[in-house]
């Protein structure tokens, strides 16, 4: 592989973009023939998490193993895009600690207000009806980070202008 393994770690709340970023950069890295694992929420709590729910201990387990399982793909060249709300700073210092100088942090900035505006899946709606308890942001906490490498305020910029951001970003580190 002609490519760097390197784990980019996109935070924010549900809502914010995560999604549609990491799979705009997947699909912008395969046009440059690198080669990319995607590992978000969808994927892994289907499967290997399917046990875990969203108590703070439950998103502590679910995030070790996103962390690991990336660092498995990471040291073997892979590209690999992890998406998770990954809400407090304890979580966050854990999936560093645990992928180490290959960890590359990109916090997706849109405030609760506009996430929820958006509400995509309608999950705002039923939190705030208390259909869904521990709904981060409703009745569940969610961090700031304040110390990531990168920061896209999915508010302010167009989809287009955070993906060229991220994207010119991610490859500079690939091809490193
Ligand atoms: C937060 C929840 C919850 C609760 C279901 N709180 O927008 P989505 O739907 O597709 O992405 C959210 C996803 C978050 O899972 P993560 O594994 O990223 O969370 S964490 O990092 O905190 O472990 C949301 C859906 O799961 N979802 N219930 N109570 N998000």
């Amino acid at each position: 592989l002609n490519q760097k393994g390197i784990v980019i770690w996109m935070i924010g709340l549900s809502g914010s973009g995560k999604s549609t970023l990491a799979t705009g950069l997947e699909n912008m890295l395969h046009q440059k023939n690198v080669y990319t694992m995607l590992l978000d929420g969808d994927n892994l709590r289907t499967g290997v998490n399917n046990n875990l729910g969203f108590s703070e201990e439950d998103r502590t387990e679910n995030i070790r193993r996103a962390a690991e399982t990336a660092k498995l793909f990471a040291n073997n060249g892979v590209v690999t895009i992890c998406s998770f709300i990954s809400p407090t700073k304890e979580i966050r210092e854990m999936s560093s600690k645990i992928i180490g100088d290959k960890y590359y942090e990109v916090f997706v900035s849109c405030p609760l207000e506009i996430c929820e505006e958006r509400d995509v899946k309608g999950l705002y709606a039923k939190a705030r009806r208390g259909e869904i308890k521990n709904f981060t942001g409703i009745d569940s906490p969610f961090v700031e980070p304040d110390n990531s490498q990168l920061v896209l305020k999915t508010d302010q910029l167009s989809l287009e202008e955070s993906l060229d951001i991220l994207f010119n970003n991610v490859i500079k580190k690939v091809k490193e």
